[in-house]
């Protein structure tokens, strides 16, 4: 019922443009070198396991409307068995690289403990075996502490200590089985350490308590030495109505101040970014400002709608800029593309996980490519170095190295009378048009 379940789908190609094929790639061609790199090593796509193959297509009115076989099981030992099998399966059906989890993704339900902690050490057995099956890899693995009723108030932030040591013990295990499972990066999303009311909350102790956390974390990864990057993915509310992490920029300052600015970086989700109220690629270009930048999760929100959708990225023109901020912060080292995205309720079929999964690879390979044209062309960043020329100059640089009374000085012994300069944002925006 696992595998089987993809078996009418051909392994998806590369067919060009011109293809009729509606299972083809059009633009993701994995051995075409961009920006130094073949697209496949560049990109770095993952498929999330949550979205994919464990929601069921349910909404707060309506049950779910997908059948999937591991779905409509009990869910044991068997149903996650069938569940993992079908959606490494899948993942070679893209021929995507990586996949990532949630521990509860991955394995039966367990309540107590021990019991949970069996299920999972099942399913990262068998999760082995399906990566050499499959040649798969693992993007990042996580832990899922805001799912449980136990995680209701919180997780690292929760007021009562016996939950936070719930949460470590999830966060050990996944931390340890993403080593096993040759994981790449290990993602730290706070979905429920923030605060609903502040009536009840004390903000200090939380953000204290949160803080050491992750330093525990970090301090646990270099114990067992995994070599891959802690990410914190930044959202600024849902479900709670506040969260720590509300967007990079924010993160940084939390970081700073427990000291885990070089250990810690982000993994940036494009609809997170809309509802913290910036663009995508702000949050890329701040964090590469900040030397933070980690991960992409692709994915889209309605701009209608205020919450977090989750849709598959389709604008070239919004993934381009995403891109070019990529390039610019140096490609990705241990981050990628993870499709943190769903169909809709109604997209029932198989095909349409497809569908999903291929627009947004070919989307994003469209956005390289013209990422690469702008770049190779150059008068973007042209115009943008030359507007910051003046630090470099030797005015600039007496600026730089004075202290307030010297530059105040200087302004005064010039009889300065700077001449604004056009920025330029509507030829800018022609000249991106022509790509
Ligand atoms: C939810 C988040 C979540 C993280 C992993 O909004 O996107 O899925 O990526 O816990
Ligand atoms: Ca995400
Ligand atoms: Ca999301």
């Amino acid at each position: 019922m696992s595998a089987s379940y993809f078996a009418p789908f051909d392994t998806v190609r590369f067919e060009g443009p011109e293809s009729t094929n509606d299972f083809a790639y059009r633009w993701y061609d994995k051995d075409r070198v961009v920006f130094g790199k073949r697209m496949e090593d560049y990109l770095r796509f993952a498929v999330c396991f949550w979205h994919t193959f464990c929601w069921p297509g349910s909404d707060v009115f309506g049950a779910g409307s997908f059948e999937r076989p591991w779905l409509a099981a009990p869910q044991d030992e068997a149903a996650a068995r069938a569940k993992r099998e079908a959606a490494l399966s899948f993942v070679a059906k893209l021929d995507l690289p990586f996949y990532c989890f949630h521990d509860v993704d991955v394995m039966a339900p367990a309540d107590r403990i021990g019991g949970f902690r069996d299920s999972f050490a099942r399913a990262v057995d068998h999760l082995e075996e399906l990566q050499g099956r499959y040649g798969r890899r693992l993007l990042w693995g996580t832990a899922n502490l805001f799912g449980h009723p136990r995680y209701m108030a919180g997780a690292a932030t929760s007021p009562d200590p016996q939950v936070y040591a719930w949460a470590a013990s999830q966060v050990r295990d996944a931390l340890e089985a993403t080593l096993r499972l040759g994981g790449a990066n290990y993602v730290l999303w706070g979905g429920r350490e923030g605060y609903d009311t502040l009536l009840n909350t004390n903000l200090a102790t939380e953000q204290e308590n949160f803080g050491r956390f992750l330093a525990l974390v970090v301090e646990h990864k270099h114990k067992i030495g995994f070599t891959g990057t802690i990410l914190i993915e930044p959202k600024p509310h849902e479900p709670t109505k506040h969260q720590y992490d509300f967007d990079t920029q924010t993160v940084y300052g939390f970081l700073k101040r427990f000291g885990l600015e070089g250990e810690v970086r982000v993994n940036i989700e494009a609809n997170h970014a809309t509802l913290s109220g910036h663009t995508f690629e702000h949050e890329i270009a701040m964090a590469r400002a900040l030397g933070i930048f980690g991960s992409i999760d692709a994915n889209r929100g309605d701009p209608q709608n205020g919450w977090d959708t989750d849709q598959f990225p389709n604008s070239v023109e919004d993934l381009t800029l995403a891109v070019i901020e990529i390039e610019r912060a140096g490609g990705f080292t241990t981050g990628g593309f993870n499709f943190d995205a769903k169909v809709r309720r109604q997209s029932i079929d198989a095909a349409d996980l497809f569908h999903g999964h291929i627009g947004g690879v070919d989307v994003i390979a469209r956005a390289l490519l013209r990422a690469e044209a702008i770049t190779k062309d150059g008068q973007l960043d042209r115009f943008r170095a030359e507007r910051y020329s003046g630090w470099v100059g030797e005015f600039g640089q007496t600026v730089r190295t004075h202290d307030l009374a010297a530059i105040a000085d200087l302004a005064v012994a010039q009889d300065l009378a700077p001449r604004p300069v056009s920025g330029r944002q509507e030829w800018l925006e022609n000249l991106l048009n022509r790509f």
